[in-house]
């Protein structure tokens, strides 16, 4: 997609909703990414306008790049949205819900199958939800039934303050790249170092 958006446009948006949210104009949760632009940049290089984009509580950077203007977005998270951001007529809608967004994804990739349009479908899940059972059988139903969805699986190592590795007594989860087996075509991974926390912004309540 031809969205002009730069690392450092992504970081300092970022930057700008971690001032408000520390100076208390926020009094919602709030996710930060940081750590992740090219690779996210990179992702959405391959997207379509035409696409659909699934998330989770974190989300900005996917808004931006699928083309939420910058102030609409920042005035939503302002309003307490953040944790919940959906925008129709850009075809991206995201849930807090962990595993929320799983199964509408691969149900709008199979719906786009059967019209028979050119839409993807996207859908962008961290590491520990890349572990539950219904991630496991949705990247399943995709591969076996060949929908045009595509898993990306954001792996900074942690559920909320939880080690997800030594969660699952492994030092592999299940999607890395060496991992990956025969769904090697839907699922996209990638590991990031963020300097945020899971929520809020390093100041004032989070968890
Ligand atoms: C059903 C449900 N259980 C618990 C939570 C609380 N919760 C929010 S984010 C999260 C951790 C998820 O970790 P991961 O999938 O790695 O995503 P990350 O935030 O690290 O990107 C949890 C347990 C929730 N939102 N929904
Ligand atoms: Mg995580």
């Amino acid at each position: 997609m031809k969205i002009n958006l730069t690392t450092q446009d992504l970081i300092s948006f970022e930057e700008e909703v971690a001032e408000c949210f520390n100076s208390g104009k926020i009094r919602a949760p709030i996710h930060l990414y940081n750590g992740n632009e090219d690779k996210i940049i990179k992702i959405f290089e391959k997207v379509n306008k035409e696409d659909y984009i699934f998330c989770s509580w974190r989300s900005h950077y996917q808004c931006l790049l699928k083309g939420v203007p910058r102030e609409t977005l920042k005035k939503d998270i302002l309003a307490g949205k953040s944790i919940t951001l959906c925008y129709p007529e850009y075809n991206i809608f995201s849930s807090a819900i962990v595993t929320g967004s799983i199964p509408i994804a691969n149900g709008r990739a199979l719906a786009e199958k059967r019209k028979g349009s050119d839409s993807h479908v996207w859908c962008f899940v961290g590491d520990m939800s890349s572990e539950t059972g219904s991630f496991h059988e949705n990247v399943k139903y995709s591969v076996n039934h060949d929908l045009p969805i595509t898993w990306v699986v954001e792996d900074n190592g942690k559920s909320v303050c939880t080690d997800t590795r030594k969660t699952w007594n492994t030092d592999n989860l299940s999607y890395e790249e060496f991992n990956l087996l025969q769904s090697r075509e839907k699922v996209i991974y990638y590991k990031y170092e963020t300097k945020y926390p899971h929520a809020g912004a390093g100041k004032r309540i989070q968890f």
